[in-house]
């Protein structure tokens, strides 16, 4: 009966299962998911297939990737809707000729957009290699869209925010829940008071960066605010270019971290 939270998996779907088995997750355990369950990894599509039909003892938060794929699968929908080209959202060969469009539309009138449309391609790879459609889309980023931003819990006494980035009380809405995606540095200066924060978002394998700290889970304690700040994202993703690249998982009840 523990509480584990993974993070940062990036299409690392094999790595994500075999963590399953190394912590050897039962049903009578809770995992909480941070995010990025998507892009850059290979195993994109393997993951939101086992979002889709994830059990009931996972929690999954959105990730700044997954909010991403929302904003493009609108893009694709406007750009449907104002083009007029009436996409059979069921056919593989009109999606795709969408996707074109919509790459065509930018470069002729906004190329300084199109970093911001499906930057590191991974609709383009569910369209083009996996044979997805616009309708497969469409019921991924609804699926995406009812993730929480962060989850709270307490687990013998101890209060714990778990969320993809950082987590803030600060501020308005829309602030905190871009916080939570996106915080970077300032997510070690944020947090609640008498808490511990867990995130990811940062891999801690590249030096200079904040949460550098050789592939291991970074922690940092803030003492006047008795909070405390966990980066778990180990940079799994990138294992093949880092050595000290891994896919980190850590328990709740006695902080230990599992390592893969
Ligand atoms: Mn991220």
């Amino acid at each position: 009966m523990s509480k584990y939270v993974i993070g940062d998996i990036h299409g690392c779907y094999d790595e994500f299962c075999e963590m399953l088995s190394v912590i050897r997750f039962s049903e009578a355990d809770t995992l909480i998911c941070l995010g990025d369950y998507i892009v850059r990894g290979s195993q994109s599509l393997d993951m939101l297939e086992w979002l889709e039909n994830k059990p009931d003892n996972v929690i999954t938060l959105r990730g700044n990737h997954e909010q991403e794929f929302v904003t493009s699968v609108e893009v694709m929908l406007r750009t449907d809707k104002l083009a007029t080209l009436n996409t059979d959202i069921l056919s593989n060969k009109n999606s795709q000729a969408l996707y074109e469009t919509v790459i065509y539309y930018l470069e002729q009138k906004s190329p300084e957009l199109i970093m911001f449309f499906d930057a590191y391609r991974t609709i383009r790879d569910l369209l083009f290699k996996k044979d997805k459609t616009i309708n497969d889309l469409i019921r991924w980023s609804e699926m995406i869209e009812k993730m929480p931003y962060f989850y709270e819990t307490s687990v013998g006494g101890k209060s714990y925010i778990a969320a993809h980035a950082g987590y803030t009380d600060k501020g308005s809405k829309a602030e905190r829940e871009n916080f939570c995606l996106f915080a970077r540095e300032e997510s070690v200066e944020h947090g609640r008071d008498n808490c511990t924060i867990i995130a990811g978002h940062t891999p801690t394998i590249i030096e200079g960066e904040f949460a550098y700290n050789d592939g291991k889970v970074f922690r940092y304690y803030d003492k006047q605010h008795n909070c405390t700040f966990y980066n778990i994202d180990c940079g799994c993703v990138f294992r093949h270019k880092y050595d000290n690249a891994r896919l980190a998982c850590i328990r709740l009840e006695d902080e230990k971290v599992f390592y893969l």
